[in-house]
């Protein structure tokens, strides 16, 4: 399905592994897609499965968690469903800490399109909507969940597979909004576009400026250019949608005159 040297076939072997590690069931475990090479991941489970429209796979997957709490709902997108045409539905998302694990494969374009530049794609890039180079500045998608308010953060690449596997386990294990970014390799064109035509060049770029967080935050801003942080990024425990929800309906259902407003 996917080409020579692309970096999703290793997240979704990295998230399989997880699955059977954590013991997840199939039964009660929904995978959610939307559309793009990202998005065919879903042909390749036999969990539920749900492949979305374009952008919305969140917001699919927030309806179904608010209806069936029970069930692990794990979202897989590329960087233009997830923070493009999606940047809304992640946004909020996050605010709402829906009980989610999103799984976002940012390879810096649109990939099944053809190469063109997407939220993520740095500034300067070369893509095939942008041949003298992007003029807009890329979206940090960690940055982005960590503000928006999620409860768990990680980056991740197909160089550092072990890495990423466990950090797709906590993260399936946060309750909360959790996400996993994986910069992955997209040979085809952002690495054809960008002098790194064979998949080696962009697992060596990969290997060389992708630094374990506590490394990365060592250096001096001007040392961090070009580089970025590889492992967790946040971690913390704030409640989640369904549980803040719980505790209004209780009040709401409570015996007149022990609901917050009652005046007697
Ligand atoms: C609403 C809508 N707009 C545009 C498209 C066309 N389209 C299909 S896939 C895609 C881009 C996919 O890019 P990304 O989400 O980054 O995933 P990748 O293919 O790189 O894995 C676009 C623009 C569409 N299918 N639906
Ligand atoms: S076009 Fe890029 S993202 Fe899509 S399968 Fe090929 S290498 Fe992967």
């Amino acid at each position: 399905m996917w080409c020579p040297g692309c970096g999703i076939g290793v997240m979704l072997g990295a998230l399989l592994r997880s699955f059977e590690e954590l013991g997840y069931d199939c039964r009660d475990t929904v995978v959610v897609t939307g559309i793009g090479c990202t998005g065919k991941s879903d042909d390749y489970l036999v969990t539920h499965a749900l492949h979305t429209t374009h952008g919305r796979a969140l917001a699919y997957a927030t309806g179904i968690k608010a209806f069936n709490p029970k069930l692990k709902v794990v979202v897989i997108m590329g960087d233009g469903d997830s923070v493009t045409i999606g940047g809304n539905h992640f946004l909020h998302a996050a605010r709402r800490n829906m009980d989610l694990t999103a799984i976002i494969i940012n390879n810096f374009n649109y990939g099944m399109t053809g190469g063109q530049f997407s939220g993520t794609t740095p500034s300067g890039a070369i893509t095939q909507t942008s041949f003298y180079g992007n003029p807009e500045r890329g979206i940090d998608i960690c940055a982005l969940a960590e503000v928006a308010g999620a409860n768990y953060v990680a980056r991740g690449t197909p160089y550092h597979v072990w890495e990423l596997k466990t950090n797709i386990q906590e993260a399936l294990s946060k309750k909360g909004f959790s996400v996993v970014e994986i910069y992955s390799p997209c040979p085809t064109h952002f690495g054809k576009n960008n002098q790194m035509k064979e998949t080696r060049q962009m697992l060596h770029w990969l290997k060389e400026k992708g630094l374990p967080v506590k490394d990365y935050n060592r250096l001096e801003p001007s040392q961090k250019e070009g580089c970025f942080a590889v492992g967790k990024l946040v971690d913390r425990d704030e409640p989640d949608f369904n549980t803040r929800y719980e505790a209004v309906r209780a009040r709401a259902m409570a015996p007149k005159g022990l609901r917050n407003g009652d005046t007697q």
